[in-house]
């Protein structure tokens, strides 16, 4: 799915800003034909922004259901005779959006982009009427799955992860435009023979009988290196200059359709990056070089605005991980801003790309977030219409990053159940699905504590190892001895075990900012220090071992519990940015800097 771009032929125009605003909490909405216009209590609200925390109410903090939102946009008239499209970035988890009225697209999955065609329906020259209904529900069937109870006091969503379930309009809402005869979508795959490069491009289009696609790749200095016609071609790029981690170089790769006139009818620019991925034995080897990734699991997380894109902390959080010295970071727990990933790609940083597929493991629910027992997969929990909503999210997020240089590997889930036959049957089509869907990519999952090499039952079926591992917290809290004799001992056993890369992506300790001690404590700024000093010896220690990705980045908003005190916080900064002891450690490790 192609990302709306201002080009010869296209123009965009963004809808952020504050939109009126209304809570539907006895989901009166649709009978009141609220599409038709809000009640005259609705409020101002700024999208993009969870609405969670922009008023001091628990009712709208705690929301559980539907809730509301409306703009008005005057599309140019000189619109008039083009295609017209809405586009939403995300709207968590569920939408139904209205334009003047009329319904024109429906969408669950909380994360990931969703448009419609509104030619027929807006009028250019004048103003329009946009209406979402935006549903924060998460039940058995959903991506991520949850459920309600309903308790006397209303309904409770109850969660089964462990972050906020800030919900609303979280990224860019766009109207953008194309030529009837439009390109559709565009797929490139890459490869690197010596100094030349491979670019290969498939071009879909629509209304285009007739039509000829002519490609032209330049570099980045706007010089142009290769062309071709036709909807799909390899390009050859002499004395290439491959992207690689540490530098983002990145080519543009322009896709028109072409009549008989002396102008194209589309044109399309794409950034691509060419480079290789590839697992080999107990390396990762990006453009052939082993790659060691430094870095964290990270969240879409900040103060007030919640889980809504923001270009500020987006650019602040790059700029701290380069005085740090990381150079990755993985998508916890769900697909992140398509700018974010631009960035990446600019920056050569590099980026395992993870589903919404988290809390799919009874144990872990039942067992950290107080959930009543249940079995993991089962027609009542998570089954058959859950597995569809899973590879429909394993979709829309290939469909939507398959062109980033930056996205070197699949994360399919986070922590599921991995010790069952029934999990084994559950992931087998889904790891066969992602690979359909690209063969370029190497395909993985976080495994939880506890699903050690003896009882995991489905690492076989992925090419990376990826590991969260709690030893000197969760396990042998306050005990690093101990935690590095087992941490080792489980490393080692999977190393011998699959012969496959390890990437440890989850390892920390909560700490509170301020607090200190002159033993290590946990909590205290010194154990977070200690804990992460002892988990690096022993990853030194292994060979397989191919990346560290400390948990987490930063705090961040979680449900209310007893092991959360203000959130987690296992952050290497605060929630709002400022560095903990352990900062400048990592810096010292990943930087060398003293
Ligand atoms: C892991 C999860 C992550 C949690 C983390 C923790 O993958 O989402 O936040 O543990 O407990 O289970 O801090």
């Amino acid at each position: 799915m192609l990302a709306p771009r201002d080009t010869p032929t296209r123009e965009r125009k963004a809808l952020d800003g504050l939109w009126k605003f209304q809570l539907d909490a006895d989901g009166d909405g649709r009978a009141e034909g609220w599409s038709g216009g809000l009640p005259a209590g609705a409020v101002e609200i700024p999208v993009p922004a969870s609405y969670n925390d922009i008023f001091p109410d628990a009712a709208v903090r705690n929301h559980v259901g539907e809730a509301w939102y409306e703009t008005t946009v005057r599309v140019p008239a000189r619109w008039a005779g083009e295609r017209i499209v809405l586009r939403f970035g995300s709207a968590t988890h569920r939408a139904v959006v209205w334009v003047n009225g009329t319904k024109v697209a429906e969408h669950a999955g909380g994360y990931t982009p969703f448009e419609a065609d509104v030619t027929q329906i807006v009028e250019p020259g004048a103003d329009n009427r946009i209406t979402v209904v935006v549903d924060n529900v998460l039940r058995w069937q959903s991506m991520p799955p949850g459920y309600v109870d309903e308790t006397p006091d209303g309904p409770r969503q109850r969660l089964l992860f462990d972050f906020f379930n800030y919900a609303g309009i979280h990224r860019t809402v766009w109207l953008y435009t194309t030529p009837h005869a439009y390109v559709k979508d565009v797929t490139v795959v890459t490869d690197l023979s010596g100094s030349t490069g491979a670019v290969h491009y498939d071009v879909e289009t629509e209304a285009a009988d007739g039509l000829e696609v002519r490609v032209t790749l330049r570099d980045a200095g706007g010089a142009e290196v290769a062309h071709a016609s036709g909807a799909s071609a390899e390009l050859t790029v002499a004395d290439v200059h491959p992207w690689h981690p540490g530098e983002g170089y990145l080519y543009d790769l322009t896709v028109e359709l072409w009549g008989e006139g002396d102008a194209p009818l589309d044109s399309y620019s794409l950034a691509v990056g060419v480079r290789t991925v590839e697992v080999d034995g107990v390396r990762f080897l990006i453009n052939g070089e082993p790659f060691h990734f430094r870095g964290f699991g990270k969240h879409e997380d900040s103060p007030i605005r919640g889980r809504a894109h923001d270009a500020v902390f987006m650019v602040h959080d790059f700029a701290l991980m380069d005085w740090l010295g990381a150079n990755s970071f993985r998508t916890s727990h769900y697909p992140y801003a398509e700018e974010v990933l631009d960035y990446a790609d600019r920056h050569g940083i590099v980026v395992i790309d993870e589903t919404t597929a988290v809390g799919i493991n009874s144990g872990l629910a039942a067992g950290v977030f107080g959930a009543e027992p249940f079995q993991t997969f089962s027609p009542d929990t998570i089954g058959p219409v859950t597995q569809d909503a899973h590879r429909e999210v394993i979709r829309e997020l290939i469909a939507r990053d398959k062109n980033h240089p930056c996205v070197v590997l699949w994360s399919i889930a986070n922590e599921p159940e991995s010790i069952t036959e029934e999990s084994r049957a559950y992931f087998e089509p889904l790891v066969a699905e992602t690979r359909r869907l690209d063969a370029s990519r190497p395909v993985a999952f976080s495994n939880v504590q506890g699903s050690d090499p003896d009882v995991d039952v489905i690492t076989d079926l992925f090419d990376v190892i990826m590991l969260n591992r709690y030893f000197g917290w969760y396990v042998h809290a306050g005990d690093l001895a101990a935690a590095e004799r087992a941490l080792e001992g489980e490393l080692h056993a999977w190393a011998d075990k699959h012969g496959k890369p390890i990437i440890i992506t989850e390892y920390g300790a909560d700490t509170l900012q301020g607090l200190h001690d002159v033993l290590p404590a946990p909590w205290s700024e010194e154990y977070q220090v200690e804990l992460l000093e002892m988990s690096h010896r022993v990853f030194d220690r292994v060979d397989a071992v191919v990346g560290e990705h400390v948990w987490n980045f930063a705090d961040f908003a979680t449900a209310p519990g007893i092991l959360r005190v203000g959130g987690n916080k296992k952050g290497i900064f605060t929630r709002d940015r400022h560095p903990k002891a352990a900062a400048h450690y990592l810096r010292r490790r990943w930087r060398g800097a003293v």
